[in-house]
Parts: C-alpha cells; sequence; structure tokens
C-alpha cells in the first residue's frame, strides 16, 4: 500500500536552519563528500560533516588528546566514528565475524554496543573512511541511514525464541527499515564508498527519493517494536512505536505511539523529554503504510527552523494529541483511525543467561558491561565472542540494553560455551550485581564531541561502590536500572531510569530519580550540579528510607515517585553533600 496523493512539502516554513540548506543543496546527500574523501585532508568540511552522518559516520576528535595537541599547537586528532544499520540489532555469524576483523583493521579495537541495538565503531582515520565502510557492505550490512535526518535503526526484542509475536516483529522491523531507507541516497552511497558498484543491502534503489523529498526529515526519526510483558525497547522513548496486540500467543495488530524521545538542552528552557502517545490501533498489514504515513507527516509539519526543536515529539506535544490524529487520518491515513487496545506494558526482559528457542536449541544472552566489547586484562570478551562466534557459528542479536544475545545453538554445545566464556574470564550471568545488569552509559568523552563529562568510563567505579551499598542493604536483588550520559542529550535513555545520571559539567552530574524500571514513566530531577563521589552517599540515603517504608513489592523508582521530591531532598541534603 503506498500513499497517493502526496501532500505537498511545506514551502513556507520560517528561517530555515542552515542544516535544510546543506540538505536541499546535496544531490541526495552527495555534496563533495566524495571529492574531500580523496583530497589528502584529515577531516571534512563542515557541509560535508553534516551530510556524512546519513552515510553512518561522525566526524569526531580524540578528546583525551584535545589539551596537549592545543599546547603543541598542533590541532586536532580527527577521527570517525561509524555506525551500523541493524534492524533489530541482527546479524550472522560471518557478519559478526567481519566486524570483529573490521574494529582490529581501521578502527580501535573495541566494538561498541549501542542502545538502539546496532554497533559502532571509533577512532577510524580518514583514510581508512572508505576501506572501513566498503568492508562493511563486503559483509552485507549497510552504513546508510544509520545517523542524519531519517529513519534510524528500527529496535525491537532481540531474543531469538522463535515465537510468533517476535518473529512477526523482527520482520516488519527489517520491512519499515527497508521502507524508510534513502533511495536516491542510497544510490550517492554506492557511488562514494563504493565505486557505484550495487551491493544488495536490502535497502532499495531510485533516483528520487519518494517518502523524503530532497530536504529529508526535519531530524532524526526513531522507530520501534515491544509487547506489554516485555518493554525491553523502551517503546515509549520512539518517535514511532508499536506494541503488539497478543491474542493466544499471536500477534493480532498494534497499538501506535507516536511523540517519544529523550534529548533536552540545558540553554533551552523549551526542550524536554516526553513519552510516546497512543494515536491508534493497526493491522500487521498495515504497520508499514503506517510508518510512511507518519514520516510524511513529520516531514511535512515538522519544525526546520530550530533543530533543537525538530524532533517529531514537539510537534505531538504543541498540537496534542486529539489534534495529530486527526490530521494524520485526514491527509495521511487517510482513513478513519481504530482506537487504541487497552494494553499496559507489565515487564522487561534482559534477556541474560540462557533460554530455550522454538526449535528445540538453545540462546545465550551475555551482559556487556556499557556495550563495550574489548580485551582487557583478564576479561576477554572480545576474544570469547569471537572464538565462540566461529566455533559454534551463532546467529548474534544486539539488545537495546547494549547486550548482546547468542543463538542457534545446539544444547549439546551448552557445556562447552559456558568453559570457554570461564576461561575468557567473563562472568556469568549470575554472579553479576543486578545494579551493573540493569545500567547503561553513553561512550561520552572521549569520543563524542558534545560530551561535558565522562559516562562510559565513569559509570563502572560508581557501580562498584553500589554493589557494595546494596548487599549490605540487603537490596542487591533489586532491579534498579540506572542510566548516566555525559550531556542531556539522552542517548542511555537517562529520562525513563530509576536512577539517572547526567553530565552537568567538570565531575558533576543532575540526578535524576523516581522513573520506572520498565520505562512507563519519566524521572523527574532530584538535585542538579552533584560531585560524582556524592551520588553513591545520596543514594545510599534513599536506598536506607527505600528499604524501611517500601509498600508490599513497591520497587524503587516507584517509591521515589510516590515519596516524592521534599522527601527525598531532605534525605539527601544539599548537591555539595555538606
Ligand atoms: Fe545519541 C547525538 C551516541 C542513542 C539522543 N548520540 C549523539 C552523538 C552522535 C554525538 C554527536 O551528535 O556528535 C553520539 C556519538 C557518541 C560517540 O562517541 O559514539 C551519540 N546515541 C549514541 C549511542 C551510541 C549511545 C550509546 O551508548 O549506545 C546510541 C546510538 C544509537 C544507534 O545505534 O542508533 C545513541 N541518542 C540515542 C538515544 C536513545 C535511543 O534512541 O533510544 C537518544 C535519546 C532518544 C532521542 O532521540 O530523543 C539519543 N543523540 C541524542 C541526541 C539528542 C537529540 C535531540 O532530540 O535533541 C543527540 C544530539 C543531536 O542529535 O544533536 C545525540
Ligand atoms: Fe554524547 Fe551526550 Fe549522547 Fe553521551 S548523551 S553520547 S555525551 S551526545
Amino acid at each position: 500500500m503506498s500513499l497517493d496523493p502526496t501532500p505537498e512539502i511545506a514551502t513556507e516554513t520560517p528561517k530555515l536552519s542552515p542544516v535544510e540548506g546543506i540538505k536541499s543543496a546535496s544531490r541526495f546527500l552527495r555534496g563533495s563528500i566524495a571529492e574531500e574523501l580523496h583530497s589528502g585532508e584529515n577531516h571534512f568540511s563542515e557541509d560535508s560533516k553534516q551530510l556524512l552522518k546519513f552515510h553512518g559516520s561522525y566526524q569526531q576528535e580524540d578528546r583525551d588528546a584535545r589539551k596537549n595537541r592545543s599546547k603543541a599547537g598542533v590541532g586536532k586528532a580527527y577521527m570517525f566514528m561509524i555506525r551500523l544499520k541493524l534492524p533489530g540489532g541482527k546479524l550472522t555469524p560471518a557478519q559478526y565475524l567481519a566486524m570483529d576483523e573490521i574494529c582490529e583493521k581501521y578502527a580501535n579495537g573495541t566494538i561498541r554496543l549501542t542502545t538502539r541495538q546496532s554497533i559502532q565503531f571509533h577512532g577510524i582515520l580518514m583514510p581508512n573512511l572508505k576501506n572501513s565502510i566498503a568492508a562493511m557492505n563486503d559483509a552485507l550490512v549497510s552504513t546508510l541511514g544509520a545517523c542524519g535526518d531519517v529513519n534510524r535503526n528500527v529496535v525491537t526484542c532481540p531474543a531469538p525464541t522463535g515465537d510468533p509475536v517476535r518473529v512477526q516483529m523482527q520482520q516488519l522491523t527489517e520491512d519499515i527499515a527497508a521502507h524508510l531507507a534513502p533511495r536516491a541516497g542510497n544510490k550517492a552511497y554506492h557511488e562514494i564508498w563504493l565505486n557505484g558498484e550495487k551491493v544488495d543491502t536490502g535497502v532499495g534503489s531510485g533516483e528520487i527519493e519518494p517518502i523524503y523529498g530532497n530536504v529529508y526529515l526535519p531530524r532524526k526519526f526513531k522507530t520501534g517494536f515491544a509487547m506489554p510483558h516485555d518493554n525491553c525497547t523502551d517503546l515509549l522513548a520512539q518517535c514511532l512505536g508499536y506494541l503488539a496486540v497478543i491474542e493466544n500467543g499471536k500477534p493480532v495488530g498494534y497499538n501506535v505511539y507516536v511523540g517519544g524521545g529523550q534529548g533536552t538542552t540545558n540553554s533551552k528552557p523549551d526542550t524536554y523529554p516526553l513519552l510516546a502517545q497512543p494515536i491508534a490501533y493497526v493491522d500487521p498489514d498495515e504497520v508499514v503504510f503506517t510508518a510512511e504515513a507518519v514520516a510524511k507527516l513529520y516531514r511535512d509539519h515538522g519544525y526546520r527552523d530550530d533543530r533543537k526543536r525538530a524532533r517529531i515529539k514537539y510537534l505531538m506535544h504543541d498540537w496534542g494529541v486529539e489534534k495529530f490524529r486527526d490530521v494524520f487520518a485526514k491527509d495521511y491515513f487517510q482513513k478513519p483511525l481504530r482506537a487504541p487496545k487497552d494494553l499496559a506494558i507489565t515487564g522487561v526482559d534482559l534477556h541474560l543467561g540462557w533460554h530455550k528457542q522454538a526449535d528445540g536449541k538453545l540462546f545465550i544472552g551475555v551482559s556487556v558491561e556499557n556495550g563495550r566489547i574489548k580485551d582487557e586484562g583478564n576479561y576477554r570478551l572480545r576474544s570469547a565472542l569471537r572464538a565462540i562466534v566461529s566455533k559454534f557459528q551463532c546467529i548474534v542479536r544486539i539488545s537495546t540494553q547494549q547486550d548482546i544475545l547468542l543463538g542457534d545453538i545446539a544444547t549439546s554445545d551448552k557445556a562447552a560455551i559456558d568453559a570457554m566464556l570461564t576461561e575468557y574470564g567473563i562472568p556469568r550471568h549470575e554472579n553479576l550485581s543486578m545494579v551493573q545488569k540493569w545500567s547503561m552509559a553513553c561512550p561520552a568523552i572521549p569520543t563524542c564531541g558534545l560530551a561535558i563529562t565522562e559516562s562510559e568510563r565513569s559509570l563502572p567505579a560508581l557501580v562498584d561502590q553500589l554493589e557494595v551499598v546494596l548487599k549490605d542493604l540487603q537490596l542487591d536483588n533489586e532491579p534498579i536500572s540506572m542510566r548516566m550520559t555525559g550531556c542531556p542529550n539522552g542517548c542511555a535513555r537517562p529520562f525513563q531510569s530509576e536512577v539517572g545520571l547526567v553530565g552537568r559539567g567538570g565531575t558533576k552530574y543532575t540526578m535524576y530519580i523516581g522513573g520506572d524500571s520498565y520505562g512507563r514513566r519519566l524521572n523527574f530531577e532530584l538535585q542538579d550540579s552533584v560531585p560524582i563521589e556524592q551520588v553513591t552517599p545520596k543514594l545510599k540515603a534513599i536506598f536506607q528510607s527505600f528499604k524501611a517504608e517500601r509498600q508490599n513489592a513497591e520497587l524503587f523508582g516507584s517509591y521515589c515517585h510516590r515519596v516524592g521530591i521534599d522527601k527525598l531532598l531532605a534525605l539527601i541534603g544539599p548537591p555539595n553533600g555538606k
């Protein structure tokens, strides 16, 4: 089904942001990337830097080296991040092994699993950019549209259980990813990175952008699937979310949610996190059409003047659900909407440890601290995964919690895999603390250009401290979700966790509290500018109170939500802890 006639793209947008001009002049994402790539420089121009994102790469600098290089007057140490487009986080064994090889050959020797089920490579130098992207495509993995103002990586439950609901959601994930992939942009991509060769990465090709037009979307657009009993993808953080309606174990349709998002900007009070709102119920065969219709509404009505407010969440917020539904039904869905079914989100599964698949085989979920697959001392996760995947030819799935799942394993191989994990120093998930398993951090410094504090590098020490506190209080079996980011852009979805720590500058963080481990509620700001060394004592005071006063099996976030900010502030004292 396709939308016809298509409403005209709005042309009277006031004072377009500069990126709009770069996009429209880019000849479908070509710009001068190809010329600059061969210029012998170590970085791109500002315009190409923007366009490069659509191709799946960010120009970054080694921030650890910034100070010394600046002192020595030698300019920035430019390097590139490449992100894959990996719908549902799905890789074949051969693809995973190819990515492992690429990280060694061209990047910094680590694989970074992301909060949207993808992989990032860091530290790639400009002369290796083309070879890296070509090598990824050789393994039939594209990077096109992993970043940029298009539909981003579509997320779904990664568990390869083989049950009909997850199987259908994975298929629809791939269908939406293919349908909303840039078409003319795909041609440009092949010209630039693959010497015009057409490789079948399943993203289509063509001369026009039938869905996006030549200015693409106002900003990034994120789509995801979840089930009521397993919201492991944080459905309500998505721009467009599909919640499966299940009858007798089968998926009969989907509730459609629109308008979620996390990012905020400190200097702009009109930016804030928002949860997606239910707008309709659709049949499975209407899912892809619905995604096209929502993307087109966003294309036409999203704000193109201020990139900080260009996300669909602000359109939904400013219009309200009723107006959004009206415009959507009349101009885009082009038929009356059915009301969403009465459904509640009731759980999240991290999918760690051993589980059965429907075909009798097994899969294992391995917790990866902050998504970083590396070898460090006796902990040799990268080597372990390479050895296991190559020996047992397991399929690979990445979760939105930055963890990895290995599947299609014969029951007879279980013991051997357990032994290999032990041999490579990988702890069994039963031996990891709940707080570690339920925590996430974004990369922040040293690679992210927007980071104002550490995150991935500072969370582990904090987790170590909290493990001791929670154990002493006999709260170590509580699934307390804790997420840290190096700035308020919210890449680890810190505004939906029970404890959110958001970089404020230096070694200070804004503390958020009172979210929900099942992703149903936003948390609230508890205290600003808290020095990192004060975080554990402050949380300890709240944990003690939670232990003494929780009602029945109340979760930590729900307790904080119930008792409210005044009580919590009284427990923790002022920001400096004095
Ligand atoms: Fe993000 C920008 C990393 C998921 C909201 N994000 C960035 C950049 C590219 C920094 C930049 O623009 O220069 C970061 C690269 C850091 C690095 O060195 O690698 C970055 N974001 C990440 C990842 C890798 C974090 C992680 O720990 O895994 C995630 C990659 C996902 C993927 O595979 O596609 C990642 N980013 C998210 C999420 C979570 C999600 O989508 O579920 C969010 C919050 C949801 C949302 O979009 O609102 C998120 N990232 C942002 C924003 C804020 C956008 C806004 O609305 O204002 C930015 C800043 C921007 O776009 O200008 C950003
Ligand atoms: Fe960078 Fe901020 Fe995203 Fe962390 S939250 S990766 S610091 S943009």
